[in-house]
């Protein structure tokens, strides 16, 4: 076996990442990536992952020739193209745009939890904006309802880049947002979770502080 070529700068908590290491596992490449876990948040930076990511923001991958590739939609497409099974994104297509905005809508609402996070837990308290929280939640409320009501069949129907990102953001709010008590409203896309939860993919990589 040879040694890692690329080294993702990674938290074990970030969805982001997980999309990731997720999709490195699903396409057989774990062992060519080193994982260089960091403590980051908006306001404790990291000198070294800021350097060719301006944003310092995780994922990032720094490439064989130094190089750094950002954000986690960059990365993700760039290992599906380094490996030679299925892809998980598609090249090309109608079928390649629907997957990638089913993604999207799976950032975005990995994006209003993050954000609820980081409102909740990392500014101070006497500072906090409930209306800036209600909005963020609402986002994830609207997104979570549009994939139950609109999208579970085409979700449901392989597992790749846009169940990724789907899997990911639901994992994430169970493990931030315990109480948020989505599976009420949205029994199927919770049946669909329970079953892609059990992939080797998705047990390796659950998140942890
Ligand atoms: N659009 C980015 C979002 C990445 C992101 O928000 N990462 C968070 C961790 S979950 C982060 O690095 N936060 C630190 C910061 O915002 O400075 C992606 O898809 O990679």
């Amino acid at each position: 076996m040879s040694a890692p070529s690329m080294m993702l700068f990674h938290s074990p908590a970030s969805p982001f990442v997980r999309k990731v290491m997720v999709l490195l596992h699903e396409t057989g490449q774990t062992d060519r990536v080193a994982v260089h876990s960091i403590n980051l948040s908006p306001v404790s930076p990291d000198a070294e992952l800021n350097q060719g990511n301006p944003a310092g923001k995780i994922p990032a991958l720094r490439l064989e020739d130094g190089s750094v590739l950002h954000d986690s939609r960059v990365i993700c497409e760039y290992l599906d193209l380094q490996h030679v099974g299925n892809p998980l994104i598609p090249r090309e297509g109608s079928a390649r745009w629907r997957r990638l905005t089913l993604a999207s809508l799976a950032d975005a609402i990995m994006d209003a939890a993050v954000n609820t996070r980081y409102e909740t837990f990392l500014r101070p308290e006497d500072k906090r904006w409930d209306r800036w929280i209600d909005a963020q939640l609402d986002k994830v409320r609207r997104g979570l309802a549009s994939l139950e009501q609109e999208h579970i069949a085409e979700l449901a129907s392989t597992f790749d880049i846009a169940a990724i990102g789907v899997a990911c953001a639901l994992g994430y709010i169970d493990f931030r947002m315990p109480d948020f008590a989505w599976r009420e409203q949205q029994p199927k896309l919770a049946a669909w979770y329970a079953q892609v939860s059990q992939r080797p993919s998705m047990q390796a990589t659950a998140p942890s502080v």
